[in-house]
């Protein structure tokens, strides 16, 4: 467009002769055409912006008076597996959240060094699909301090969130763009109503996406990998149940 325009106005300047660049700026935005165009354009990029922007917008925020009595629990509520036991009887303090795929500087992240990072703390309501709500507050790193470190590479377009347990012999996995992956109320959460966070809602670490719904909001992290398209990852749905139940990969709220 700036090319079209520059190429315009320079064919009108030497058509024009010396002294007529001006002269042929103003006739092209006297152009009823060129003046639709403009608008087309602006209008364009509006609702661009406005979309992007609505993306961006946060949740909605309770306070401490809203809280549900208790946090429900759903899908699985203890990976129990040989090595999440042998984690949990540890208080997870093994636990590793690797952080890999196409990011410049792969690492893994302890639970402790989770914890000493910047926490930010957010009292949401977690909608899920089977027709329940929950309110409750949940602290932890934001998800765009790891990504800082990490370092996302320009090839990546996803981020995959892998999971300690299975349902049905398939690992329980979920996955969003960038756009959530930087959403300030994206956090690896840690906690749950000041308490560390129970087994049956994550321990050690779940992800919270708060324009998400529930499923998205994946329990047990390992890893984070960054990738460029979702294909190979699971079916290629971007989720368990977005393979399994054929659930929305955009769970938008
Ligand atoms: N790893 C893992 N994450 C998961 C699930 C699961 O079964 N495994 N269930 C999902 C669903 S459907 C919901 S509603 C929420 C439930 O979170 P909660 O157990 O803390 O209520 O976790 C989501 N994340
Ligand atoms: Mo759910």
């Amino acid at each position: 467009m700036a090319k079209l325009l520059t190429r315009r106005t320079m064919l009108g300047g030497a058509a024009l002769g010396a002294g007529g660049m001006l002269s042929g700026c103003d006739a092209l935005n006297r152009s009823p055409a060129f003046q639709n165009l403009l608008a087309t354009a602006e209008t364009g990029n509006f609702h661009i912006q406005r979309a992007l922007g609505d993306r961006m917008e946060l949740a909605s925020e309770y306070t401490t008076a809203d809280l549900s009595p208790t946090f429900r629990a759903n899908g699985t509520r203890n990976p129990d597996t040989q090595s999440y036991n042998a984690s949990a009887a540890r208080g997870f303090s093994d636990w590793q959240l690797r952080v890999f795929g196409l990011v410049s500087k792969p690492q893994s992240f302890s639970l402790a060094a989770l914890q000493s990072m910047p926490q930010r703390t957010q009292i949401t309501r977690h909608d899920c699909v089977e027709g329940w709500s929950a309110i409750g507050q949940w602290t932890g790193v934001p998800l765009k301090l790891l990504l800082d470190l990490a370092q996302l590479r320009e090839s990546a377009n996803f981020l995959v969130f892998h999971c300690a347990d299975s349902l049905g012999g398939r690992p329980y996995y979920e996955s969003t763009d960038l756009l959530d992956a930087f959403h300030p109320q994206t956090i690896i959460a840690h906690r749950l109503n000041g308490e560390i966070l129970p087994i049956e809602n994550g321990a050690p670490l779940r992800l919270r996406v708060e324009r998400q719904l529930g499923y998205k909001h994946a329990k047990y992290l390992t890893g984070i990998q960054a990738v460029a398209s979702l294909d190979n990852i699971g079916e290629g749905k971007g989720g368990y149940w977005e393979d399994v139940g054929n659930y929305e990969w955009y769970a938008g709220i």
